[in-house]
């Protein structure tokens, strides 16, 4: 079977594995599920991913959900060129992918919500201080990390780039207070000369905007 990728592509973890696909070319069909589109209440769903949460990849013989372990098990096969060459480089990359959800994504997506997904009406300027500081405390070990190396697991581009690098394109163009970080600045720079990056992350997030 043609894999199938299930999820919005206004998702931030449906994107990293849109990118994934189109820096290494893997053929696929993604199908819109989740927010606006739906799907994830069936008992169909459920049983691909009792989260009822996407991404949700499909292949002969195997259902996966958590974009990492998808984004893991596609650079173990057809997206080789973005799994770090060496033993070392694994464990570093995987190091910042653990970083990226247990303390890049919580306090982005919570500045995300207090900026885009909830009304006007709904947001709240402490939670957006909380949200902000545990954010900018992030992303200046990211810069850190970034300054000592080009790409996260070593000298090349990889899954961990992937991984923390899909969810700046919001960062970058949200109406927030941004600290130049100059080797942060320049890693995301990178990125968006990515014409992979480009067409999957850099898109409109619009359809999330609360009314
Ligand atoms: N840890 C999961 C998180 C998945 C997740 O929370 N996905 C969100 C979209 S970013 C979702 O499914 N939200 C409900 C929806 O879109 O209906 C992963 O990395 O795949």
């Amino acid at each position: 079977m043609t894999p199938v990728l299930w999820g919005r592509a206004s998702s931030v973890n449906v994107q990293k594995i849109m990118w994934a696909l189109e820096e290494c070319g893997i053929a696929h069909r993604r199908i819109d599920a989740g927010g606006r589109y739906g799907q994830t209440d069936t008992a169909e769903f459920a049983e691909m991913n009792p989260m009822r949460r996407v991404p949700v990849w499909q292949e002969d013989g195997l259902t996966l959900w958590e974009s990492h372990a998808i984004l893991r098990h596609l650079a173990r096969g057809p997206g080789a060129a973005l799994w770090p060459k060496t033993r070392n480089e694994q464990a570093i990359a995987d190091q910042w992918i653990e970083f990226t959800t247990t303390t890049l994504l919580p306090p982005l997506i919570g500045v995300f919500f207090e900026t885009v997904r909830l009304p006007p009406n709904e947001r709240s300027p402490e939670m957006l201080s909380k949200h902000l500081g545990a954010l900018d405390a992030a992303l200046d070990i990211l810069d850190g990390r970034i300054s000592q190396s080009p790409w996260l697991a070593g000298k090349h581009f990889g899954i961990a780039d992937i991984a923390a690098g899909s969810p700046l394109y919001r960062y970058f163009t949200m109406d927030i207070r941004r600290p130049a970080r100059a080797a942060l600045d320049d890693w995301y720079g990178r990125l968006t000369e990515r014409p992979a990056y480009v067409k999957t992350v850099m898109t409109s997030y619009e359809e999330l905007r609360g009314a």
